[in-house]
């Protein structure tokens, strides 16, 4: 939108306000369209405060006591009131649509986007990268790379602002968010818990970190805990002993988790649910809230039994899951550790799958 006004006066307009500290920078995609609106809503406010103030001061002069010293009735007339009407329904419903089509842009992440999972705490952010990058009240990205958040909560309402980027969204205890944002420009910037969340709440920031894509490869490369968040997930998977039902055996009493990631599964009362992260969540939690039609409603609750980050870690491994084969392989390994052959598991009758992979 900073197309309707020259390039070069916007970035001048936005540099000076930075400078003086008025305004933050412009450092996503999304920033340059998010501030066209807001200068938009300022400019018609300033247009309807000087149109008041103007005519205040003009009738008060233009019907002084002197000139007019009996005052008038006006009854009714169809001409002013239908301008005071259409006029600002114009102006509210060129808000409106402009609004709404950024809200939809804001709230739609890309499909390529590079998901990254952060839990909101009294009073940190904890940010885990899928490939086993773990920062706290810190996050490193790539620019020119849509980012999505995965927004959660430990306790109780945070809200994940990123001011450079235009961006924030609630962190929500029970539910996952979803924000996301393309840095363009390299740079750190502030992370602020923007929700009165307890004693500490101002001291909940943090700093982004924009780099270039050579930055963020070595940075990455240097900063992984050696085990992505699938891997980890594949422990917690077998120490759980969720693979003691989820498994391909004759006699399992699970469903085949494989390919489950992004399905529409027929629930018992006969509706669809997708497969989503926070479908994977819930069920680990709270198996009994969607039954899934064709089995019995046996699966435990692992309620107050793995962490926040725990169940990020499952429902990564699930997502990345795309043969059964996987799982096989863990069971009676309850270490988790792949076994590198590509032969069937002792104990079970499935055929023998394709040597699966866990997508890193
Ligand atoms: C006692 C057996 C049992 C254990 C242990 C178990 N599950 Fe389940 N699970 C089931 C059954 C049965 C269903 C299907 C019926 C339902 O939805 O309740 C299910 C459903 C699911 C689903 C929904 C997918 C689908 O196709 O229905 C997911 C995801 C899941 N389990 C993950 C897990 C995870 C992760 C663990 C370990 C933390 C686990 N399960 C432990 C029996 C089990
Ligand atoms: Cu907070």
């Amino acid at each position: 939108m900073q197309h309707f006004i020259s390039p070069v006066l916007w970035q001048f307009l936005i540099k000076w306000l930075t400078y003086f500290a008025i305004f933050p920078p412009e450092a996503s995609t999304i920033a340059p369209y998010a501030d066209a609106l807001y200068f938009f809503l300022v400019a018609i406010s300033a247009v309807g405060l000087g149109a008041v103030i103007f005519l205040v001061v003009y009738f008060s002069i233009r019907y002084r006591k002197e000139l007019n010293p009996v005052a008038t009735q006006i009854e009714g007339s169809t001409l002013l009131e239908a301008t005071w009407t259409i006029i600002p329904l114009i102006l509210f419903m060129v808000c409106f649509v402009w609004g709404a089509l950024l809200y939809f842009r804001i709230y739609s992440p890309p499909t390529n986007a590079m998901n990254i999972y952060v839990v909101g705490k009294q009073w940190m952010w904890k940010v885990e990268h899928p490939g086993g990058q773990h920062e706290i009240n810190a996050l490193h990205i790539p620019i020119n790379q849509p980012i999505q958040i995965t927004l959660i909560s430990q306790d109780v309402f945070h809200s994940f602002s990123i001011p450079a980027f235009r961006v924030k969204r609630e962190a929500i205890p029970g539910r996952y968010n979803t924000e996301w944002f393309e840095a363009t420009t390299p740079g750190t910037y502030h992370i602020f818990c923007t929700q009165y969340c307890g004693t500490l709440h101002s001291q909940m920031i943090g700093e982004v970190v924009a780099m270039t894509e050579e930055d963020y490869e070595a940075w990455a490369a240097q900063s992984t805990s050696g085990n992505s968040l699938a891997q980890n997930g594949e422990r917690l998977f077998a120490s759980l002993g969720c693979n003691s039902c989820h498994n391909s055996g004759p006699n399992a009493h699970g469903p085949n988790l494989a390919n489950v990631y992004g399905s529409h599964l027929q629930l018992k009362n006969g509706s669809f649910v997708t497969a989503d992260d926070a479908f994977l969540r819930d069920t680990i939690l709270n198996p009994t809230m969607h039954e899934v039609a064709g089995f019995a409603p046996i699966m435990p609750t692992y309620q107050g039994q793995v962490s926040e980050e725990g169940l990020i870690d499952l429902v990564e491994y699930i997502r990345r899951l795309d043969t059964q084969y996987r799982i096989d392989q863990t069971i009676d390994n309850s270490a988790g550790q792949p076994i590198q052959t590509g032969a069937t598991p002792p104990g079970t009758s499935a055929p023998a799958l394709a040597p699966g992979t866990v997508k890193q």
